[in-house]
């Protein structure tokens, strides 16, 4: 008689199994897509992201930041392989009771096959998640095969062996997928164009390192690691030859312009600063880059088209949409390049909307689609409760403290009041008695683009506070009421404790 035990372990045996080949089955998809749409968590963490109510998806932001992003493609990985594992489960049981070792491997790997094709839509790459799936499945029947043919070789432990064997091959294959599978294209390639073009990116590069203090640890005026927001982990990957850009809705004649089309329009190099709406006070979700672009206005003109309605709501290729007023969009360009290269992926490749001196939220990357509205409606941001669509706030950030070998203290960050301009930055350096005008970075040509500042000083006795605030160009000082980011940008100075 089996006792209690060896019952047990023998019910867990197929458990086992099931969650190998989920584990094997998502790692397989990861083989062979990559970080990309074929993966099979792709579109689970998408799925996710979007039916999160809006107060769980703010408090992420808020509290957890970027942190909250990978917690939820963990947990849609945790999904995947749940999924697999229970489709493996069931179809082991039938080819049980069918008594026909390889029925449930393959009854396995074509559901999950299925599955996968069905979530990322794409039929070829789910091959990559059902192979391994159903091969973790048929390893028991094939050691059977192996050991003569005598189904219980091993017996109730020996099932059990080869199921934990199993979970251990399939743990090994996912860490191999995870290392070959991990591969990059994301940075921009060569941006192709006019020897003028490209003299004039190089100027305008060289101009701003020139114009960057000599800081250790600050940022220079053009971003070396420019920040990254998404509604999702997997950014979508927009081929620039079949991309177009559709101004539909309340508008005489659709405009339909392909990437070559607009390509060959004249463009312009123009700094744009961004920052993120749901970034902390002194959080690090600002950053400056040199665009290539084409003005809005022209393209709308090309087309004889005048924007006289209120609003637009701008669409793109990973279901992202943000209204805001068809004032600002005229004011906005089309960019296809950063930085002397085209559009990184992760920032929108082919093309983005840069709206100057407006919260990132509304540059919308992978655009795809304009259309005006006659009245207003809410963006996928506003629809969660914010209310991000407006100029930015004008901010002073403190990231550096240097302790220089004279014995001074040094301090410096960058400063921003989108379509503003940043005139002068004070410091205190007693707690806001006081207060000491900051050096400042030459300014960039450009209507968007932030400054630096720093400051050096004798250090006090003890500890003591530093406070740093901005003047906009009409000398307007920046508001020192403090203020959370939600729902509509953090306001106030940023101040910080020193140590001796
Ligand atoms: N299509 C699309 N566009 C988008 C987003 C997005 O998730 N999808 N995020 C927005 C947000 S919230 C910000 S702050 C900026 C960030 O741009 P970046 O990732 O290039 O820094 O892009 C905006 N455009
Ligand atoms: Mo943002």
């Amino acid at each position: 008689m089996a006792t209690l035990g060896a019952r047990l372990r023998a019910a867990s045996a197929p458990l086992v199994l099931a969650l190998a080949a989920g584990v094997a089955g998502v790692a397989g998809s990861y083989l062979v897509a990559g970080f990309a749409q074929g993966f099979v968590a792709a579109p689970v963490e998408s799925a996710l992201s979007r039916a999160m109510p809006g107060v769980v998806v703010t408090y992420a932001i808020l509290v957890l930041g970027s942190l909250g992003q990978q917690l939820n493609l963990l947990a849609a990985v945790g999904l995947a392989v749940g999924l697999f594992a229970v489709v493996a489960w069931f179809a082991l049981g039938i080819g049980r009771q069918l008594a026909a070792p390889f029925v449930g491997p393959a009854l396995a790997g074509t559901v999950v096959w299925g599955t996968t094709a069905a979530l990322t839509g794409d039929p070829l790459l789910a091959l990559g998640a059902a192979v391994p799936a159903a091969a973790v499945l048929a390893v028991p029947a094939i050691v059977s095969r192996l050991a003569g043919g005598s189904a219980d070789a091993g017996g109730v432990d020996g099932e059990r062996r080869s199921a934990l064997g199993a979970l251990a091959g399939a743990l090994g294959f996912g860490l191999l997928a995870f290392v070959v599978g991990g591969r990059s294209g994301d940075a921009g390639g060569e941006l192709e164009g006019t020897g003028e073009r490209r003299a004039r990116t190089e100027r305008l590069l060289s101009e701003a390192r020139e114009k960057s203090l000599d800081i250790a640890g600050l940022e220079p005026l053009v971003s070396d690691d420019f920040y990254e927001v998404d509604i999702n982990s997997v950014d979508p990957q927009v081929d620039a030859e079949g991309w177009s850009l559709r101004v539909t809705g309340a508008v005489e004649a659709e405009i339909d312009l392909s990437y070559g089309e607009l390509t060959s329009m004249p463009s312009e190099s123009t700094f744009v600063s961004l920052r993120c709406v749901g970034e902390g006070l002194n959080g690090e979700k600002m950053d400056n880059a040199l665009w290539e672009v084409v003005p809005i206005d022209d393209v709308l003109d090309r087309a004889g088209l005048s924007l006289d309605e209120c609003c637009v709501m701008l669409r793109a290729a990973d279901d992202y949409y943000e209204e805001f007023p068809a004032e600002a969009l005229k004011r906005g360009y089309l960019a296809y390049g950063m930085n002397g290269r085209q559009l990184p992926r992760a920032h929108g490749s082919p093309v983005r909307a840069l709206i100057p001196g407006h919260w990132g939220e509304i540059n919308v990357k992978w655009l795809t689609e304009i259309e005006v509205l006659e009245r207003p409606a809410d963006g996928y941001w506003e629809e969660r409760g914010w209310h991000g669509t407006g100029p930015v706030t004008t901010v002073a950030k403190l990231h550096v403290v240097n302790r220089l070998d004279d014995g001074r203290v040094q301090v410096a960050g960058h400063a921003y009041a989108g379509t503003r301009g940043v005139s002068r930055v004070e410091v205190s350096t007693d707690g806001g008695e006081s207060w000491t005008d900051a050096r400042l970075s030459e300014p960039l040509p450009g209507e968007d683009v932030w400054r630096q500042w720093a400051h050096e000083y004798d250090a006090p006795e003890g500890e003591h506070e530093v406070v740093v605030r901005a003047y906009e160009a009409d000398g307007t000082r920046q508001p020192g009421e403090r203020r959370s980011p939600f729902p509509r940008g953090a306001t106030g100075w940023v101040t910080r404790t020193i140590e001796p």
